[in-house]
C-alpha cells in the first residue's frame, strides 16, 4: 500500500544515506513522537528547542512537496476534520481509534489556531507523517496560511508557513470519496488542472485552492454563489450532483464547519461534514466525529462527546463487535456499552 511515490533520490538510496533515514526515524519517534505523547498543558513552552521544531519543518516540506496536490489514498482509513489546537483532543482521538502506524488517517487541515495548543497539534501529526508516510496523510485548511503562534519566534512562525504553503489541497481515497477542507469547485472542470498548481502557494479569495480551502455547503442556494465568508464560494445540492457525476465521485468528505454531531451529511448524502474539535473554543457543545472507511468504502463514524473526551479512555460505539474495536489494537475502545446519548451512524456508499 505504497501510496507515496520515492522521490527520485530515494530510489537508489545510498547505504549510508540508508543508515541517516533510521537514525531520523529513531529521532522522530524517540525525541518528538514520545515527548509529545508524554505532553501536559505546563510543559507546552518547554517541550522542544526552536532547532528542533526548524528540522521537523524542513523535513515536513520535503516530503510535502513531494506529494501531489491531489493526493491518491487506499481505504481502509479513518479522516479527521477541524483540530484547531485542541491537542488534548487529538491525543485521545489517537488513543481511542488507534495510533498510526497501526491505523491509517487523512486529515482534513485546520491544525492550528483558535484552541490554546497549535504547536502541538501541527508537530505531532507531522512527526507522525515524516515517521510513518504511508499511514497518515494531511491536507492543507484554511487556517494553514495564516498565524500559527508566536510563542516561540518570528524566525519560528515564519518556518511553519513555508511548510503550509505546500501542503496538498485535496485527497481522492479509493477513486471514489474526493476530501477537501472547504468544498468542490466550480473552476475544477477537470482533476489534472491540480497537477498545474504551482506550489509554495498562498491561500487567494477566489479559484479552487481558495474553493478547496474555503467552500462549503448550502442548501439554500442553487449552483455557487459568493460566499459570505469573503473568501470563495457556497454551493448548493445541484452543483454538488453535477460536481460529483462529472468526476465520477460518491461522496465528497469535508471539514471547515462545526457540526453539533461531529458530522452531517449534506445533499443526499453526497456530502459530508466532519469537525474533529469537540466542545470547540469551550464556547459550544457540540460533538467530535472522525469517519472511519473501511475495505469496501462503507463509512461510519466514531463520534466523541464533548464530556467524555476528557477521559480518553471512553469511546463511544455500539459494541465490541464493531469493525472499529478490532482496528484497534491499543484496545482503548474496549466495547463497553454506549452510554444514552452516543449517536453513531452508518452509510453504505
Ligand atoms: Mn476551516
Amino acid at each position: 500500500m505504497a501510496e507515496r511515490k520515492p522521490a527520485p533520490s530515494e530510489m537508489k538510496m545510498p547505504e549510508e544515506l540508508r543508515v541517516d533515514r533510521a537514525a531520523v526515524e529513531k529521532w522522530l519517534l524517540t525525541e518528538v513522537i514520545e515527548k509529545l505523547k508524554r505532553w501536559s498543558p505546563p510543559y507546552c513552552q518547554r517541550l522542544f528547542q526552536e532547532d528542533d521544531l526548524i528540522e521537523l519543518c524542513y523535513r515536513a516540506r520535503e516530503a510535502f512537496w513531494r506529494d501531489n496536490t491531489m493526493l491518491t489514498v487506499e481505504a481502509p482509513i479513518k479522516v479527521c476534520g477541524d483540530i484547531h489546537g485542541q491537542y488534548e483532543d487529538l491525543l485521545a482521538i489517537f488513543d481511542i481509534a488507534g495510533w498510526p502506524p497501526a491505523t491509517r488517517y487523512l486529515f482534513l487541515g485546520d491544525y492550528v489556531d483558535r484552541g490554546p495548543f497549535s504547536l502541538e497539534c501541527i508537530s505531532m501529526l507531522i512527526a507522525l507523517m515524516l515517521a510513518y508516510p504511508d499511514k497518515i496523510f494531511l491536507l492543507r485548511g484554511n487556517h494553514e496560511s495564516r498565524p500559527v503562534n508566536m510563542q516561540y519566534s518570528v524566525r519560528l512562525y515564519e518556518t511553519f508557513q513555508t511548510v503550509f504553503y505546500v501542503m496538498p489541497l485535496c485527497a481522492v481515497i479509493s477513486n471514489r470519496i474526493m476530501c477537501m477542507h472547504g468544498g468542490i469547485s466550480e473552476d475544477l472542470s477537470d482533476l489534472k488542472q491540480l497537477e498545474r498548481i504551482e506550489r509554495p502557494c498562498d491561500i487567494p479569495d477566489i479559484g479552487v485552492i481558495a474553493d478547496l480551502t474555503w467552500a462549503d455547503p448550502d442548501d439554500k442556494v442553487t449552483g455557487y454563489v459568493e460566499s459570505p465568508r469573503g473568501a470563495a464560494r457556497i454551493f448548493g445540492k445541484d452543483a454538488l450532483e453535477a460536481f460529483c457525476k462529472q468526476h465520477q465521485l460518491e461522496l465528497i468528505a469535508r471539514a471547515h464547519q462545526v457540526v453539533q454531531d461531529g458530522f452531517l451529511f449534506f445533499g443526499d448524502r453526497m456530502l459530508v461534514t466532519i469537525f474533529s474539535a469537540p466542545f470547540y473554543c469551550g464556547q459550544f457543545d457540540n460533538s467530535g466525529a472522525i469517519m472511519d472507511v473501511d475495505r469496501d468504502l462503507k463509512i461510519s463514524f466514531h463520534v466523541f462527546r464533548p464530556e467524555l473526551i476528557k477521559k480518553r479512555s471512553e469511546f463511544i460505539a455500539e459494541g465490541a463487535t464493531n469493525t472499529s474495536d478490532k482496528a484497534n489494537p491499543d484496545g482503548a475502545a474496549t466495547g463497553a456499552p454506549p452510554p444514552a446519548n452516543a449517536s453513531r451512524a452508518t452509510t453504505p456508499l
